[in-house]
């Protein structure tokens, strides 16, 4: 830290810690406790901050900050509340705790998702820290982000480690990016490696309905698909390199089980579902849109450029068939024998770890049941009008729910609302008081979320408090976030008040492991796990950033390719074909990849004909910065639609449209473009749910539209997938 006591002027390190798919490093200068600057450290040329990383200051210390604990005083999602003091708003917590717990069980208390604070210490895992020692919590798995992926990807590979560090991407030959967006998405910094690889000639192929940024960012080709059809494509694909013979022998004979059985279904032959479909390319250019030339030459190239690497991200499987897109790149991956070498990609999940990090310790939780994330909905309704939350909604650990979730603790997220699916519905499960009893939300601002709580706590920015941050998903360092200015207004940090309650309760021994404030506890978690040669607490937040030295790169599978290792599969091997998928029984989940029909895919409803899409902006990290008005100018609210469907509907570049479908209507304005091929339309996910008296979202939060039904296999969100209809909305004649 760079203390110039002459100016009063301090140069303080810090990092990022929203769920924005990044880390960057920030050089902030602050004075008389104001932020006068903030910019990126050239030091570090892969932590460069975006423009979200360089709006912090502006999007959390604005005059629309939560000053004090407010109390719900209207019907709940009314958005009427009084302010109350902290003593009186942790007492309310530690009664209404109790009275629950009490009343209904442990299990009826839940903690959703929300990754508003990507760090050590963060309130979700607090909050659970203290539910655990008092009867424990219902719990979740899987998330918002990668649920059909995480969950599927073991199946082949026994592991979500399929991911390798990015640097090994230099030696590709050809790169695939597969619903894919790192311009905007980040990924860490996987477009540093990318854009490497392109100066040194590595071709990079980008598959997305919409010619999304990374084309233009790394100069790549564009493939406009059909969304949902993705694993159609894969299949195609797979044809041409069997059928000319381009596949690699040995790798799917020595390391693979089960492409006997998949080169049958690509025939129509596979034994027990004899489609007589080929699946070949005349096959899949009728289903995704694409030429059946692009399809071939897609094939040859990824099949004879080696290695390759075929990249899939989360945008492919964050819809109702996403189980089958990951199996596909997996497939195609092994059948190249891209998996396990420098320069390939063995698809999937994609996790890397690449070093040890700190993490908040967590007691066992007594209660065993758990639901998948998405599911919570359905979890607060257990038990009314009989209907009965089991293991068929994806429950594990437990046959069903002995109760509904009574108690919701959200801290940090904006599920409650803004970024769950099917806001109509959640928000009239929510306002039924007799669902759900207590609902108390920590936020920086009065979120859509926040406004449906009861109880309102103002929590401290990242500006505000210190943390340890460590890398969104793969990277070799450590990051520690600064406190800059003084809270604002009467915010606290989610540890303050929980502690608290923790006190009220007589836990709060148990609670922070015997320690008072969440500072030296934090020291005392990172000290416990540094090693010697690693910087000392005062080191790292003085430095702001650790990166250990020469960590080697990380190639996933090599030793299952060299043979040192066997693949931590039933049978060892990559499961192309899997028994237990098969005994599932599941049209939708068949033994082997390959395309299955989605429900709410193209073409599947004559009433609502255009596919809708969302994506994640550069200009949000979700629902975060949409306060932001200078980033709100920049990145607008818009509706992606191609000229063709533009026309078919009358609607002119600005128009203010109407999307609607059974679930609900949002207004937007129509951006029409040839870079988002025809049928399909998009919005940014994550504006912030506001609606005029006819329902209507005047925000355009694409939420409002998506579907709370599961995938099939995960139970996962599959909130790409939807149908509408748009027209002109005209304001005159309303
Ligand atoms: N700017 C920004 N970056 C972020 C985030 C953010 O909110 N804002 N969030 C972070 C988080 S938590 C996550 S999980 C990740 C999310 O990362 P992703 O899930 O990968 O991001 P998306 O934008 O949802 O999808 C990536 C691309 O897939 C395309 N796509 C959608 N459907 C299909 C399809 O059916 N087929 C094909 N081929 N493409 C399709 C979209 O148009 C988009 O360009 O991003 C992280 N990075
Ligand atoms: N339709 C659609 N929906 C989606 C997605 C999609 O692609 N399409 N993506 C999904 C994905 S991948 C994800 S990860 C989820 C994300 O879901 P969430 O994690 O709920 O999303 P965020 O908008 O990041 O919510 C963070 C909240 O934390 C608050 N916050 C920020 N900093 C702090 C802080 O320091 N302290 C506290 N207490 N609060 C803070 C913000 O104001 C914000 O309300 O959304 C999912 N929802
Ligand atoms: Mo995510």
């Amino acid at each position: 830290m760079d203390k110039n006591n002459t100016t009063n002027e301090h140069i303080i390190p810090t990092m990022g810690r929203t769920n924005c798919g990044g880390r960057c490093r920030l050089l902030i200068t602050e004075k008389d406790g104001k932020i006068i600057d903030m910019k990126g450290d050239p030091a570090y040329p892969d932590k460069m901050p975006c423009i979200r990383g360089l709006n912090y200051h502006k999007t959390f210390l604005g005059a629309d900050r939560l000053t004090t604990p407010l109390i719900r005083i209207g019907k709940r999602g009314e958005g009427k509340f009084e302010p109350i003091s902290w003593k009186e708003a942790v007492d309310l917590i530690t009664k209404e705790w109790i009275r629950i717990r009490d009343t209904y069980g442990p299990a009826s208390r839940y903690v959703n998702y929300g990754w508003g604070v990507e760090a050590l210490m963060n309130g979700t895992n607090l909050a659970k820290r203290l539910l655990r020692p008092d009867g424990g919590h219902l719990d979740y798995y899987n998330n918002y982000s990668t649920a059909c992926t995480s969950y599927t990807t073991p199946y082949l590979y026994g592991t979500t480690q399929s991911g390798s560090s990015f640097d090994t991407l230099i030696d590709s030959k050809l790169i695939i990016l597969w619903a894919h967006n790192p311009a905007e998405t980040r990924f860490d910094n996987l477009m540093y490696w990318l854009r490497k690889a392109k100066r040194q000639g590595t071709e990079i192929i980008v598959i997305d309905p919409r010619r999304n940024a990374t084309v233009d960012a790394l100069g790549a080709e564009w493939i406009g698909i059909k969304p949902t059809t993705d694993s159609a494509l894969m299949d195609a694909m797979a044809y041409v390199i069997w059928k000319e013979d381009l596949y690699d022998h040995d790798f799917i004979k020595e390391k693979c089980i089960g492409f006997d059985r998949y080169f049958a279904y690509l025939d129509g032959k596979e034994p027990g579902r004899e489609d007589e479909i080929i699946k070949n390319p005349f096959w899949a250019s009728r289903i995704t849109g694409i030429s059946e030339e692009t399809i071939e030459n897609l094939a040859r190239r990824y099949a004879l450029a080696k290695p390759a690497a075929l990249m899939q991200g989360y945008g492919g499987q964050r819809h109702m068939n996403g189980e089958q897109f990951t199996r596909g790149g997996i497939m195609l991956a092994c059948l190249t024998g891209n998996v396990g070498i420098s320069g390939g990609w063995a698809s999937g999940a994609g996790q890397c770890s690449m070093v040890d990090l700190p993490s908040m310790p967590m007691p066992e939780n007594p209660v065993k049941a758990s639901i998948p994330v998405f599911m919570w909905t359905d979890a607060v309704l257990n038990g009314q009008n009989q209907k009965i939350f089991g293991t068929a909604e994806g429950l594990i650990g437990a046959e069903r729910l002995d109760c509904g979730i009574k108690m919701l603790i959200n801290l940090a997220g904006n599920i409650l609302i803004n970024q769950h699916s099917d806001i109509n519905r959640t928000k009239k499960i929510l306002e039924d008081e007799s669902f759900c009893e207590f609902i108390v939300c920590s936020d920086l601002f009065m979120t859509p979320s926040a406004k449906h709580s009861d109880l309102v706590l103002p929590a401290t920015s990242m500006l505000e408090s210190d943390n340890i941050v460590t890398p969104w998903n793969q990277g070799d360092f450590l990051g520690f976030c600064n406190k800059i200015v003084e809270p604002v207004g009467e915010s606290r940090f989610e540890f303050e008040w929980l502690y608290e309650v923790a006190q009220n309760l007589g836990l709060a021994e148990e609670f922070a492991c015997g320690h008072s404030d969440y500072n030296t506890w934090m020291k005392a978690i990172y000290e416990d796990y540094r090693e010697k040669q690693m910087p000392s607490y005062e080191e790292l937040k003085e430095a702001g950033i650790y990166v250990f030295p020469n960590t080697p790169k990380v190639i996933a599978f090599e030793k299952q390719r060299t043979g040192e290792k066997t693949f931590p599969t039933p049978s060892g091997k990559v499961e192309i074909y899997s028994k237990e998928l098969e005994d599932l029984n599941h049209p939708a989940i068949p033994a082997v990849p390959g395309y299955v029909e989605a429900e709410e895919g193209p073409g599947t409803s004559q009433k609502y004909p255009l596919q809708l899409i969302g994506w994640h902006t550069l200009g949000r990290a979700h629902s975060v910065h949409f306060n932001n008005e200078e980033l709100k100018k920049k990145y607008p609210q818009q509706l992606w639609m191609n000229p063709e469907d533009g026309q078919a509907r009358g609607l002119k570049n600005g128009d203010m449209a109407e999307v609607f479908n059974d679930r609900g209507c949002l207004l937007v304005p129509v951006l029409l473009t040839d870079e988002i091929i025809p049928g399909v339309t998009a919005i940014a996910q994550g504006a912030w749910h506001r609606t005029d008296e006819d329902g209507r979202d005047v925000e355009a939060s694409i939420n409002i539209l998506t579907t709370q039904k599961p995938t099939p296999l995960a139970k996962g969100n599959p909130q790409h997938t939807n149908l509408v209809e748009v027209r002109k909305f005209n304001f005159h004649s309303q």
